[in-house]
């Protein structure tokens, strides 16, 4: 077993009833620059995405296009996967909730908690929204202006009564709330946690977990008639893949419970109040934190397929770039909540943060070292106040992102990057290199080196967020692949003098509208 301190990091399983949208890319790359930070971090990572293809919406879906389930699969589930080869996800499992391994854990933890005597028959009458696949009570819904009931978020409800296994969902709800108390962390952000609070501090009914209408799904065990809620057998995903019901499995005894199960504001009660309680049932550890993130609209508008305004984020990285458009998503949106994106924000980020004030930063310093010191990084002088200020904002990077990525405030550990690269920028242009060449070549050297330097920091730092072209800052630093850990951030790994460095070359591309280049 390694020493490493263990993280284990999940995003939400999509239904692919149809294609990925901006939305579902957005989740993976969040919590891919999560993975990424924590692995850099020196932490033992494991980070799990994939697709939930039970449930009523996925069978409908296939009905509607003339498909069975397992073709709409075929058709849909290779775009997901796509996307995550596409945004250069670095998940270590995509899991599929229709494979052998998820039955067989899903079939055991019904087991367990049917064992401990929280499953029960009886009937269910009562509301279902297809779209959420969600119950919920009478006083949740509303009626629109045309009399079609409503679910709390707005999609149509239909009544359902059937013979159904429930579980003792209210048995919890003590329990539930003496866990958030006790744990202000579980819920993320604070909006979200008030709001599952007071959602369980107003009761909670026993919950309906089988069907009997459609066979879609995964039977209830010794009760074939019977298929598992959707939702029991999607929750579960993020323990199969970790080897459930092998409790002793390797990656179980590593991972379980979750560090961060990232999911979009949504879905928050299905795993803030129904899977902890279901885990308790089954005498396993809830996760250790539920972050439920904003919802990305177009121009300030929800994305639907009705509107026609729905974003294929496969479109977007072909236009402005893969790691521009996780930069732009992770910077441009307090993460926790809502953003809203347009083709001039984003063009704005690009050209502004990254061709600008990263890249002619690393050009203008590095093309400098090219021409006038053979390309050799130089040893400095003695440094002046500016260098070691320069230096020590550099150093402070790292702390300030560290907290900041505690509290998955991704925007805020970017900010303090960007702070540095901002300051560095005056201190070029108050040093004036260029200017130093004929008058002081020595300090202009120690010039060149502090920002070099720096640029190995940031290099170094932003690798979570834009992987490639952070690959690429670093190559023209010619910071070895085994010096990129942010282990070697900080004055204990300076850049060292000597190293023969690549003939600079751009690394973030302008965004030039297509009808002016022509
Ligand atoms: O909910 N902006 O699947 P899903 C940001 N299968 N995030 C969005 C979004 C938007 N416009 N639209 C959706 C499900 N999401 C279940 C999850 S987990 C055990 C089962 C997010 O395909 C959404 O909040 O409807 C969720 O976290 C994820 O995308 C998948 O949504």
């Amino acid at each position: 077993m390694s020493a490493k301190p263990h993280f284990y990091i999940t995003t939400a399983i999509a239904y692919p009833n149809g294609v990925p949208h901006m939305g579902h890319a957005y989740e993976a790359i969040a919590t891919d620059c999560i993975a990424r930070f924590k692995r850099l971090d020196g932490y033992d990572v494991r980070f799990l995405t994939g697709t939930d293809e039970h449930g009523i919406k996925m069978l409908q879906t296939a009905q509607k296009a003339g498909l069975t389930p397992r073709e709409l699969l075929e058709r849909n589930v290779p775009r997901f996967k796509a996307m995550v080869e596409t945004f250069n996800l670095s998940n270590d499992d995509f899991i599929r909730t229709t494979e052998a391994r998820h039955h067989a854990s899903s079939q055991a933890i019904w087991e367990k908690m049917a064992a401990r005597g929280d499953i029960y028959k009886s009937t269910y009458a009562g509301w279902y929204s297809v779209r959420d696949e969600a119950y919920y009570a009478e006083d949740e819904t509303t009626l629109n202006e045309q009399g079609v009931r409503l679910g709390p978020q707005g999609t149509p409800v239909e009544w359902v009564e059937e013979e159904s296994y429930f579980f003792r969902l209210s048995a919890y709800q003590d329990r539930l709330l003496a866990y958030y108390a006790e744990n202000p962390g579980f819920i993320m952000p604070e909006a979200r946690r008030n709001e599952v609070t007071s959602f369980v501090s107003g009761g909670l009914q026993d919950l309906s977990i089988s069907r009997t209408t459609f066979d879609w799904g995964i039977p209830v065990p010794g009760d074939p008639k019977h298929i598992m809620y959707v939702w029991v057998d999607a929750l579960t995903n993020y323990i199969t893949a970790l080897g459930y019901p092998d409790e002793g499995a390797d990656l179980f005894k590593r991972f379980w419970p979750a560090d961060v199960h990232v999911i979009g504001k949504d879905i928050i009660r299905f795993h803030a109040v129904y899977w902890p309680a279901f885990l308790w049932s089954a005498g396993l550890e809830p996760p250790r934190r539920v972050f439920g993130h904003g919802f990305l609209f177009n121009r300030g508008e929800k994305m639907s397929k009705s509107v026609g305004n729905v974003i294929d984020p496969f479109d977007l990285a072909a236009t402005y770039g893969v790691d521009a458009i996780r930069y732009f998503f992770l910077r441009e949106v307090s993460f926790g909540q809502d953003g809203s994106y347009s083709h001039e924000a984003i063009v704005a980020r690009m050209n502004a943060d990254l061709a600008n004030d990263l890249g002619n930063l690393a050009q203008r310093s590095l093309s400098m070292i090219s021409k006038n010191l053979d390309g050799v990084v130089p040893e400095p002088g003695p440094l002046s106040a500016e260098d070691e200020a320069i230096l020590a904002l550099a150093d402070g990077m790292l702390e300030k992102s560290r907290e900041a990525m505690e509290g998955q405030a991704i925007h805020h550990y970017l900010n303090a990057v960007w702070a540095v690269v901002a300051e560095a920028n005056r201190y070029f242009a108050a040093q004036a290199p260029w200017a130093l060449r004929k008058t002081d070549p020595a300090r202009m050297a120690t010039v060149l080196w502090t920002t070099a330097e720096v640029i190995r920091e940031v290099g170094i730092l932003v690798q979570p967020v834009m992987p490639e072209s952070a690959a690429k800052l670093l190559d023209l630093v010619a910071v070895p692949a085994d010096e990129r850990g942010f282990d070697r951030l900080g004055a204990g790994h300076r850049l060292p003098a000597g190293r023969t460095l690549p003939t600079p070359v751009g690394v973030f591309p302008r965004y030039v509208e297509p009808e002016t280049a022509a």
